[in-house]
């Protein structure tokens, strides 16, 4: 799908702000394809279409979850969650994207996983770093994108960890998952 097709199916899914994050994610991503040899296009779609059901309703999210018998405890964790494997799903379903690795990017770019692919780890930290990004630390992340992927990805999770439980807020199992596999897992 070419970028202008891929770009008007999401503004129609999106308010004006969310629709500038993405466009901001999709430039990012761009770049770090580029630098760390990536598929670019992949990592231009797998961008475009990462916050696609961000505002679906939650009972939509909720049976679409239940039905496609995903997994079931995103239900006991905060709705936040759910727009992630539940845009995966509507992306292929609605817009046609077939690709796996485009669709797994999508599906894991809130939560991280164990084993992120080159896809998954580039999405993740674009949707952290990108320009209208103003958490506390981004800058830092974004130093690191420059030159290590890893620790890039391995700041943006632990940040997100630490700001979830200075919240007070549950830590989806998947989200300790990804960050201990990064700390554990390695090469
Ligand atoms: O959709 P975006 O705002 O662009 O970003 P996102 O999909 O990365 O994250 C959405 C929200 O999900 C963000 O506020 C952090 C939160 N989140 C990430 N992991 C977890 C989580 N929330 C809970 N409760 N548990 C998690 O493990
Ligand atoms: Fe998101
Ligand atoms: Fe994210
Ligand atoms: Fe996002």
């Amino acid at each position: 799908m070419d970028r202008e097709k891929a770009l008007s199916l999401v503004k129609e899914q999106l308010t004006e702000k969310r629709y500038i994050h993405t466009i901001g994610v999709m430039e990012t991503a761009i770049e770090l394809a580029k630098k760390y040899k990536a598929d670019e296009k992949k990592a231009e779609i797998a961008a475009i279409f990462h916050d696609y059901a961000k505002f679906r309703p939650k009972d939509e999210m909720k049976s679409i979850i239940i039905e496609q018998k995903m997994p079931a405890d995103l239900l006991l964790h905060h709705s936040e969650l759910w727009h992630a494997p539940v845009g995966a799903y509507l992306v292929k379903e609605e817009a046609g994207i077939a690709d796996e690795e485009i669709l797994d990017a999508i599906r894991y770019h809130t939560s991280g996983r164990e084993h992120m692919t080159l896809l998954d780890k580039i999405i993740y930290v674009a949707d952290y770093i990108e320009p209208g990004r103003k958490f506390p630390g981004v800058e830092e992340v974004r130093l690191s994108a420059q030159e290590n992927l890893d620790a890039a990805l391995k700041q943006a999770m632990s940040n997100t960890i630490i700001f979830l439980i200075k919240q007070g807020q549950a830590v989806y199992p998947q989200t300790l998952e990804a960050y201990n596999g990064l700390l554990l897992n390695r090469k």
